[in-house]
């Protein structure tokens, strides 16, 4: 599995909110905690549009489909996930 990436996210607990931070994996573009054929539509709404992406999942984030690591979202993320999807790693 790829590297994980830590997003900020307000946690309600004990009666109040707190910012906390949650690892999630690249690739993993609908935050279920796997990779796998749920997150190829994701995938392609976070790489084609982000507000639409950051709309239908809220709570994740658009930088887990930069699969290659180099900070921006792109087409070249493209073969690294499909690499991920096969269970070729990346
Ligand atoms: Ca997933
Ligand atoms: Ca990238």
């Amino acid at each position: 599995m790829t590297e994980g990436v830590r997003l900020a996210r307000w946690c309600w607990a004990g009666g109040r909110y707190s910012l906390g931070l949650i690892n999630f994996h690249r690739g993993d573009l609908n935050c279920d905690g796997s990779i796998n054929f749920g997150d190829i539509n994701p995938f392609v709404l976070a790489l084609t549009n982000w507000g639409a992406y950051l709309q239908e999942y809220p709570n994740c984030g658009v930088y887990l489909a930069d699969i290659d690591g180099n900070g921006y979202v792109d087409f070249g993320d493209i073969n690294p996930f499909v690499a991920l999807l096969s269970g070729q790693g990346y």
